[in-house]
């Protein structure tokens, strides 16, 4: 049955081998829950959940500081609503097409789904590259962009956030323009600034989470972070954040990277070089070795994972390591790999690492964190009110992410497949969005 249902997919999707990507992985794992539950399959659900509600398309222009019309594309696919408003982030990045916002706002169905808060799944963005552009082009941008986007969100509808090429700035820019529009002040976006409603650890939520959910599979290995090497892909928001909890933790972090190359510094990564880099000046990774002479720098990503490491957090892009790469960090003694990015192991990869007893944790329950802090974010938004640090970040751990690691490891043991995260989370997170669906019959 799940066979048929993908082909469907296939047939009606062409073109879309990330989409078609996620959504292989998601049936294959749920085909034992199908089997248990005769109803889902009476009602559609799994028919109606890789079919978006709603998918929209949107002309971008806007005016560069030459004075030359630029024309980008806009989407805003919403996935599903059965649990909750339509959640999850903007990319601006020049690869996005439809199928990378269909895989996301898929996956981000499930994973909205496993933090136990109520958000349901959508995903957007543009073919906008914010590389080398001004603020002042961002702005226009962003501001072109919320022009049409602003009817189709709302606070209780559909909230975006921040993705790749999307953060602080860009959400400030984005929520400008929806005031403007809107003549509301509300939580229509997560990330916000602290000064006008953002929650404190959202910027810190995705690779903080990320490492808290490591922490639980690292007791399972009867492992210790303490001491250990870590490799973290990218620089943007989710590798620094990760990098720098490994950090105060006691790992010593020695790789990181951009789309142009990685650095290897035997030392330990200098955190604070790479933030004012990336953070402040948005220049390329490659000039920290001008700070740090000892640090080696090389040409090209995929090397990154050829660095000896106990800890691989893939925190870039989708299908960035691949068999060979998988291969090469097992045979470097590699105890676990816990997806910061979104689907960065390819299908190949991720049974290497599941053959070689590495521990791994799958994107939609190890990133969980930042889209839950974003919840928080809108929970504190209903209030009026701002949390503390410390109560985010302790729901962060306590709450959410270990909940996730139980329920994904629970999951897992109940299907047969003790010790199948990537099963465990796919089975946790669908479940709940089925009965759902299920109790609110065929639309
Ligand atoms: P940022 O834009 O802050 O950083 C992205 C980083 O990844 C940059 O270092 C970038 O390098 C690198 N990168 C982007 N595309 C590629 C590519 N094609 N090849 C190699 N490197 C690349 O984004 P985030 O840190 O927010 O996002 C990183 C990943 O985490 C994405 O998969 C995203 O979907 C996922 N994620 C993000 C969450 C969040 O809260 N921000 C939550 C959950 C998941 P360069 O600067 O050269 O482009
Ligand atoms: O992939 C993701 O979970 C995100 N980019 C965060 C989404 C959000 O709504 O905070």
């Amino acid at each position: 049955m799940v066979k048929a249902i993908f082909e469907q997919v296939k047939k009606r999707n062409p073109g879309e081998p990330e989409f078609h990507q996620a959504v292989e992985e998601v049936l294959e794992s749920i085909a034992p829950v199908l089997e248990k539950h005769p109803e889902y399959k009476a009602a559609g659900i799994v028919e109606r959940l890789v079919e978006p509600e709603r998918q929209i398309l949107f002309r971008v222009p806007w005016v560069d500081d030459k004075g030359v019309v630029q024309v980008n594309r806009g989407f805003r696919v919403e996935f599903n609503s059965a649990i909750g408003p339509y959640k999850g982030g903007l990319r601006l990045h020049p690869s996005v097409y439809i199928g990378i916002i269909k895989f996301l706002g898929f996956e981000q169905i499930l994973k909205n789904s496993l933090t136990g808060l109520a958000m349901g799944g959508g995903k957007g963005g543009a073919d906008f590259d914010p590389k080398g552009k001004s603020d002042g082009e961002v702005m226009r941008f962003c501001q072109s962009f919320m022009g049409e986007l602003a009817r189709h969100i709302g606070p209780d509808t559909d909230v975006p956030a921040g993705d790749i090429g999307v953060g602080g700035r860009e959400i400030g820019y984005l929520y400008g323009m929806y005031r403007k529009i809107r003549n509301e002040f509300t939580g229509v976006l997560t990330g916000k600034g602290l000064d006008w409603g953002g929650s404190l650890v959202r910027t810190e939520a995705t690779g903080y989470g990320l490492v808290y959910f490591l922490l639980q599979m690292l007791k399972d290995a009867g492992k210790d972070i303490k001491g250990a090497t870590v490799v973290s892909s990218g620089s943007g928001n989710v590798s620094i954040y990760a990098a720098q909890k490994c950090q105060q933790l006691g790992a010593k972090v020695v790789a990181m990277s951009d789309s142009a190359g990685y650095l290897y510094d035997k030392d330990g990564i200098d955190l604070k070089v790479v933030q004012q880099l990336k953070e402040v000046e948005r220049k390329r990774i490659k000039e920290y070795i001008k700070h740090r002479p000892d640090a080696k720098y090389q040409e090209g990503c995929s090397g990154i994972w050829t660095i000896k490491c106990d800890i691989a957090l893939p925190n870039a892009t989708q299908n960035e390591i691949n068999k060979k790469s998988a291969e090469t960090l097992v045979e470097n003694g590699v105890w676990a790999v816990a997806e910061g990015a979104n689907m960065p192991s390819t299908p190949d990869a991720i049974k290497v690492f599941l053959k070689n007893k590495v521990a791994f944790g799958p994107a939609k329950a190890a990133n969980a964190g930042g889209v839950a802090v974003s919840g928080l974010e809108m929970a504190q938004n209903s209030q009026r009110l701002s949390w503390s640090f410390e109560k985010t970040d302790k729901y962060l751990d306590e709450g959410i992410m270990q909940h996730i690691y139980r329920s994904a490891k629970k999951s897992a043991e109940e299907y047969g497949q003790p010790g199948n995260l990537v099963v465990g989370a796919n089975i946790a997170g669908f479940e709940k969005v089925a009965r759902a669906m299920l109790a609110q019959g065929i639309i």
